[in-house]
């Protein structure tokens, strides 16, 4: 049987494609899963095929599927949409079947509006899809199968919700068959934050995978060449023994990586940090939310003002990238609200700060709220192109003041963020000074060629990043360091100076190749083109 899974397109351009291009993690679970069970299984990444209609005629004449199934979030649902349709217009007798967090939720919506999509898998989709896929290939009736919504006549018939998988384990690797970056440890979350979907999807109990399975998958990722990883937990530090064997085992088994994780900021610790970082974590991203404490509450957030500070001050100083997400145009958002958060985000310093302003989800306290508040069905959903905000639907916000409001906030940080870098502190533990350099020519890098160059007054960028550099090798000594300095003082025109700078770097490290291609320019720029060559040969010997 053949089974084509698609992860379809985002109906709104992205400014940042990173956020789209990665295919759903459970797609490369099911697709092994699927592949383990003699299925031939093709997953389609149609992030990208919104304007490309040749794509899906190519595949739809070269692939001859029986079922085909489509991950939905709630953005890129009438991507999936629209697909699903064309599908159905040349296959008519292929299933259709859609799944997911977007599809989820809106499950009778979505069947009673688009009469093309024939079932839909709710909830986590490995005990359920299978089994659907095995009743449809033996041609059984599959309407006692919990997990399902389908049509049944003129009404939409609903099964109970499936068993989750207890033992994460029991799972096959999807990492033996495909390539990613983004993977997670665990499913579930006990919060109850009134924005998020995912308690309710995924349940309140969290489980777990073993450390010995996830490093098992870093490391057949490692042996395809990925050096760096998303780890996509909810909360990655919710279980210290687990994390504290997972870094333990990422150093035994000689993974070079890095990778960033997510966290909450009342789930983190010194000891879990210093492991950590030492088994290549570079980022740590905290939902925030608001600077206001009445906000926070109303979005669900228990923890305290003392407890983001703490997390911030200790992830920093531990030469962790610590990320902030903020959320704007929440339920009683004002100026002053505004205020408390960039006065907040002045004391925690944070060098990357990601802003969302406040969208409502299908799955959530808060659009079920509103539903209730003002009787709104899930039609609403045929109005909206992706995502419904807040301040859209709640009259006591208005979209002027919710720009301003994102302007001021960013504004405000692009102020700080000179001060930001000039005033980080890392604990005095030896053992992490190679780590503080590497943090620390890491941001360098990132001020000169990154987007701040662009943010900062002309000239404030470079400067930073040589003072960082210089910094980086007062901890210790750092190849990146020295390329970075080689190379400002070469655009500074001072091409001896870099080649003092390179030759004591290269010297430190020889078998670095941006330092020797950097050397190997200084010198050509020097004139001195035969000691140029004479350092390509030695490197190629
Ligand atoms: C990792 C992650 C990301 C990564 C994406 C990595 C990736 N490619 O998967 C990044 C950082 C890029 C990201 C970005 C965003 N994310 Co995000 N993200 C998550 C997170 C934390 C984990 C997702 C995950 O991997 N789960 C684990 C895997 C195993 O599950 P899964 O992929 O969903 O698949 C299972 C089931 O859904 C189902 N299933 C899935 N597809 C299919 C298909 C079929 C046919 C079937 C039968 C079953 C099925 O079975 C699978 C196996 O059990 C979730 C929260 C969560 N815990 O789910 C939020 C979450 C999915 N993200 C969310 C949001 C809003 C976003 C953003 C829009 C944020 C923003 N404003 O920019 C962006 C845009 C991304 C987008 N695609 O729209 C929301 C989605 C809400 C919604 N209803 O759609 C969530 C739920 C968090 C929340 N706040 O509620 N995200
Ligand atoms: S935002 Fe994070 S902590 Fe809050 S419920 Fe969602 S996953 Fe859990």
């Amino acid at each position: 049987m053949n089974i084509i899974l698609i992860y379809p397109p985002f109906s709104i351009d992205r400014v940042h494609i990173e956020n789209i291009e990665a295919p759903p993690i459970g797609l490369h679970y099911l697709g092994t899963l699927l592949t383990e069970k003699g299925y031939d299984v093709e997953l389609l990444n149609w992030y990208d095929v919104k304007n490309m209609p040749h794509i899906v005629r190519e595949a739809l004449s070269a692939l001859r599927p029986d079922l085909v199934g489509f991950s939905i979030f709630h953005a890129n649902r009438w991507g999936g949409i629209q697909l699903a349709k064309i599908f159905k217009d040349h296959f008519p007798d292929v299933p259709i079947v859609f799944g997911g967090i977007g599809a989820t939720f809106l499950d009778e919506h979505l069947l009673r509006h688009f009469p093309w999509i024939d079932i839909i898998v709710r909830g986590e989709g490995e005990r359920t899809f299978p089994a659907l896929i095995h009743r449809i290939e033996a041609k059984k009736s599959f309407d006692d199968l919990p997990g399902l919504s389908f049509r049944a006549g003129s009404s939409i018939q609903r099964t109970r919700d499936a068993e989750r998988v207890e033992d994460l384990d029991s799972l096959p690797m999807p990492a033996a068959h495909y390539s990613f970056h983004h993977l997670s440890v665990s499913r579930g979350c006990p919060g109850k934050c009134s924005f998020c979907g995912s308690p309710k999807f995924w349940g309140s109990r969290v489980r777990f995978h073993s450390a010995d399975y996830f490093v098992g998958q870093l490391e057949l990722l490692y042996k395809k060449g990925h050096r760096f990883f998303h780890f996509s937990d909810d909360t990655f530090t919710m279980r210290k023994k687990l994390v504290l064997e997972i870094c333990a085992l990422i150093m035994e088994r000689k993974l070079d990586i890095t990778w960033a994780a997510i966290s909450r900021v009342d789930c983190i610790d010194q000891e879990m940090l210093k492991a950590m970082r030492m088994a290549g974590c570079i980022q740590i991203s905290f939902g925030v939310e608001s600077g206001s404490e009445s906000i926070r509450k109303e979005l669900g957030k228990t923890f305290s003002e003392e407890q983001i500070r703490r997390a911030f001050a200790l992830t920093i100083s531990h030469g962790i990238l610590a990320r902030a997400y903020i959320i704007y145009g929440c339920p009683g958002e004002s100026s002053e609200t505004i205020k408390d958060t960039i006065r907040l985000l002045r004391i925690i310093r944070p060098l990357v700060t990601i802003f969302h302003v406040l969208s409502v989800f299908p799955g959530t306290s808060l659009y079920e709220l509103f539903r209730s508040q003002t009787g709104a069905s899930d039609d609403i959903w045929l109005h909206y192109e992706e995502d419904m905000f807040l301040f859209e639907i709640d009259k006591r916000l208005n979209t002027d003041a919710v720009a301003q409001f994102g302007k001021s906030l960013k504004h405000a940080l692009n102020e700080s963020i000179p001060e930001f870098f000039r005033s980080l502190e890392f604990v005095k533990d030896k053992e992490l000074f190679p780590f503080h350099a590497d943090f620390l020519s890491r941001m360098a890098l990132t001020l000169d060629r990154g987007d701040y160059p662009h943010i900062l007054p002309q000239g404030v960028a470079q400067d930073l990043a040589r003072e960082l550099y210089c910094k980086a090798l007062d901890y210790a000594p750092d190849a990146r360091a020295y390329w970075g300095l080689g190379l400002l003082a070469h655009a500074e025109g001072d091409e001896r100076k870099a080649e003092a700078i390179l030759q004591e770097g290269l010297q430190l490290f020889p078998e670095d190749t941006n330092l020797a291609k950097a050397l190997v320019n200084t010198l050509r720029h020097l004139g001195r083109e035969e000691e140029a060559r004479e350092l390509i040969r030695n490197r190629h010997k």
